[in-house]
C-alpha cells in the first residue's frame, strides 16, 4: 500500500520527505556502480538524480497510484522512472550548448563537476533507464499496462512533448514576440507533459476510466502552468542560495515569460487562479486527493 509511505498522510512536508526517501532508495539500487571504468557514467548519473531537488513529479505518481489502490513497488518503479527522466533533461539543459548553467539543485551542474561528454552520456543513460524500468515486470504484471506506459512517456518527453517545447522555448530566445497563448503551449510541451504524464501514470497502472484519467491531466496542465509562473517568479525576484539554481537569466535575455508580460501582481494573481482550476478537476476523488491538493498549493508558494 503506498499509504504505508507516508509517516503522516495529512502533513505535506512529511509526505513529500517520506516519498522522496522511497524514491531516492530505488533509485540507488538502479543506479548501483559496475566494476570497470564505465563506473564514471554511474556516478555522474547518480551525483545528479540523488542531488537534492523536490521529487515532484514521483510524488505525483505516488498520489496518483493512491487514488487507484496501486501497488507501492508497481509505483515506485515508475516514480524512479520519471525522476530520471526529469533529471536527465536538466542535465541536458545546463549544457554550455543551451542554458549553460553553472548551478542546479545547489551544486556544481553535472558537466561542471564532470565534463561535457560525461554529462550528455550521464543524461542519456537516465532517459534510456527510465524506459527499461518502465519494461520490468515489477512495474505491472501486465505487458499491455507496461506497453501504455512507455508510450505516454515518450509522448510526453520526445518531440510531441517536452523536447519539442525545449526547441520552440530555444527559438523563443531570438524572438521575443511570444504573446500569452504562444508561452502557454511552450509551457505545456516543455514543463507540463512531464507532470500530466506523473499524474496519468496511477491511472494507467490502476486501469482507471476514462474519465478518471482526463481528470489529472486536467489537473496536471493547470498545476504545471502555475507550476511555470511560479518558476517564472523566482527567477525574477528569488536568490540563487534560495532556489539552488542560477537566477534572473530570463529578465538579462530578454525573454518573454509569464511574469514580463502579466507583471509580479498579474503573474501571481493568475497562477493562484489555475490551482483553485486545477484542484476542481479532483473533486470526484475525495479525501483520497487531499495530498494532490495540497501539493498544488505547494507549488505556488514554494521558494525553490
Ligand atoms: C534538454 C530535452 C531537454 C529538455 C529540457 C525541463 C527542461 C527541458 C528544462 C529545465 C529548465 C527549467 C529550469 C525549466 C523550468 C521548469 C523546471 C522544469 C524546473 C525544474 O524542475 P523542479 O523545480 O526541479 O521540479 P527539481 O530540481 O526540484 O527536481
Amino acid at each position: 500500500m503506498i499509504s504505508a509511505l507516508w509517516s503522516d498522510p495529512t502533513d505535506l512536508p512529511t509526505a513529500l520527505r517520506d516519498s522522496a526517501a522511497a524514491v531516492d532508495a530505488v533509485i540507488e539500487r538502479l543506479l548501483a556502480p559496475p566494476d570497470g571504468p564505465e563506473a564514471r557514467v554511474y556516478e555522474a548519473m547518480r551525483y545528479a538524480a540523488l542531488a537534492p531537488g523536490k521529487r515532484l513529479r514521483p510524488f505525483l505518481v505516488l498520489t496518483s497510484c493512491h487514488l487507484f489502490g496501486v501497488s507501492a513497488c508497481s509505483a515506485l518503479q515508475a516514480a524512479a522512472a520519471i525522476e530520471m527522466l526529469h533529471t536527465y533533461s536538466l542535465i541536458h539543459d545546463d549544457l554550455p550548448a543551451m542554458d549553460n548553467s553553472d548551478l542546479r539543485r545547489g551544486r556544481p551542474t553535472c558537466h561542471k563537476e564532470f565534463d561535457d561528454a560525461t554529462a550528455i552520456l550521464a543524461g542519456d543513460g537516465l532517459l534510456t533507464l527510465a524506459f527499461e524500468v518502465l519494461s520490468e515486470t515489477d512495474t505491472h504484471g501486465d505487458p499491455a499496462v507496461r506497453c501504455e506506459l512507455i508510450q505516454s512517456l515518450a509522448k510526453a518527453a520526445g518531440s510531441a512533448g517536452m523536447v519539442g517545447g525545449q526547441m520552440i522555448d530555444l527559438l523563443a530566445e531570438h524572438d521575443h514576440s511570444l504573446d500569452i497563448g504562444a508561452i502557454t503551449r511552450l509551457q505545456r510541451l516543455k514543463t507540463g507533459a512531464l507532470f500530466a504524464f506523473s499524474c496519468e501514470a496511477g491511472a494507467i497502472l490502476g486501469k482507471a476510466s476514462i474519465e478518471s484519467r482526463r481528470s489529472l491531466v486536467a489537473y496536471a496542465h493547470d498545476m504545471g502552468l502555475a507550476f511555470q509562473i511560479a518558476d517564472d517568479l523566482l527567477d525574477a525576484e528569488g536568490s540563487a542560495e534560495e532556489t539552488g539554481k542560477s537566477v534572473g537569466r530570463d529578465a538579462d535575455a530578454g525573454k518573454a515569460t509569464f511574469v514580463s508580460i502579466l507583471g509580479i501582481d498579474g503573474a501571481r494573481t493568475q497562477a493562484k487562479a489555475l490551482i483553485d482550476q486545477a484542484n476542481h478537476h479532483l473533486i470526484a476523488f475525495g479525501d483520497k486527493a487531499d495530498l494532490m491538493r495540497k501539493v498544488a498549493e505547494f507549488v505556488v508558494a514554494r521558494r525553490s
